[in-house]
């Protein structure tokens, strides 16, 4: 990333801020969804030895017979058309019974576009990519087929999401289907309460009954020189005055550990409304080997206890070294507490 110039270096932080981090707030997203399925409108098509079992609770359900030949489902997109040039990596949440290789074309469908992945009973993300064509793959929607495995009858198919991202991408969390968690725990002491996801909103609300709230999600294993940036979309309480912090481990660096986390204070917008938060960690030294381990403290002190409210959309781990920066914008490197403002210029 080219810096055309570090304009000011200002100690405003309060002493709460610490990390070694690039921060970006609410930069252009990289990701468009597909469909995410949740309003309740079903819109499945072209079926070939399946039929639609209806969309509800977040996610679009599909039946196909045990063993049926060829099993096909349309998605359309309700958005405008996709092209690989901008978006070619995709995400798709799922979960069916255990099966082979399903199979994912673009429509209208075109040759040597297919990506395979494997089905799981619980729900869970595939990251794909598309096998480009030259020039490019253009789609109004994706066919998918859902090659099952069972022994029942009938066998069912739910999908979440698909999403369509500019770098690659893991969904961490995105909380889009009703009382999804999406492997996250609300982990030991109790201090968050009331928590919930709704497909409506897409998004994990709870609220704050002490220091040191914690969700936490484990069982990663992401390289963290592709994977080095995180990506949080999050709205804070207005009321609220406590920090943010975010640890992490890995395998050569275990965690969550003290002063092994990001924190930041004065940055968060309490506006109630969902902000993005954009975090290069590639200068933390401690960022290194396979990450295995995120614990988010949303409002970890002050207020806490009060009972603040927080909101989620989603939690993601971008590949940074493919973001292009944008033409302008201001981006904010907090390293060992101090706040740089750098104004970035193409060059
Ligand atoms: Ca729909
Ligand atoms: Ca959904
Ligand atoms: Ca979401």
């Amino acid at each position: 990333m080219k810096t055309g110039s570090i304009t000011s270096l200002s100690i405003a932080l309060s002493a709460a801020t610490a990390g070694a981090f690039t921060l970006s707030v609410d930069p252009a997203p990289l990701t468009v969804n597909l469909d995410n399925f949740n309003d309740g409108v079903d819109t499945s098509a072209g079926f070939n030895n399946m039929t639609s079992a209806g969309e509800a609770a977040g996610f679009a359900s599909i039946n196909m017979n045990a063993g049926a030949a060829d099993p096909q489902v349309q998605f359309p997109t309700p958005g405008a058309a996709f092209s690989s040039t901008s978006h070619p990596y995709f995400r798709v949440n799922t979960r069916g019974t255990v099966g082979g290789a399903s199979q994912v074309f673009p429509l209208p469908a075109a040759g040597s576009t297919v990506v395979g992945y494997a089905t799981t009973t619980a729900f869970a993300e595939s990251q794909l990519a598309f096998v480009n064509s030259v020039p490019a793959v253009a789609g109004t929607g994706l066919r998918i087929d859902p090659l099952g495995g069972g022994i029942a009858t009938v066998e069912r198919f739910d999908f979440d999401y698909v999403m369509l991202d500019s770098v690659r991408t893991i969904g961490l969390g995105e909380f889009d289907h009703d009382g999804a968690l999406d492997g996250w725990t609300l982990s030991g002491n109790g201090h968050i309460i009331n928590g919930g996801t709704s497909a409506g909103t897409s998004t994990f609300s709870a609220m704050t009954a002490g220091n040191d709230p914690v969700l936490e999600r484990g069982g990663l294993n992401a390289d963290t020189n592709i994977f080095n940036t995180i990506e949080l979309r999050i709205a804070f309480d207005p009321a609220s005055t406590s920090r943010f912090e975010m640890f992490w481990g890995t395998d050569s660096f275990p965690g969550p550990a003290g002063g092994q986390s990001v924190r930041l204070v004065d940055e968060l917008i309490r506006d109630g409304n969902l902000h993005t938060y954009r975090f290069n960690m590639s200068d933390e030294a401690a960022w290194d080997g396979n990450l295995n381990i995120l614990r988010i403290d949303p409002l970890a002190d002050a207020d806490a206890q009060a009972g603040r409210s927080f909101e989620i959309d989603y939690i993601r781990l971008l590949d940074g070294n493919a973001i292009i920066p944008e033409p302008s914008g201001a981006l904010l490197s907090i390293l060992g507490g101090f706040l740089f403002f750098a104004h970035r210029r193409r060059s």
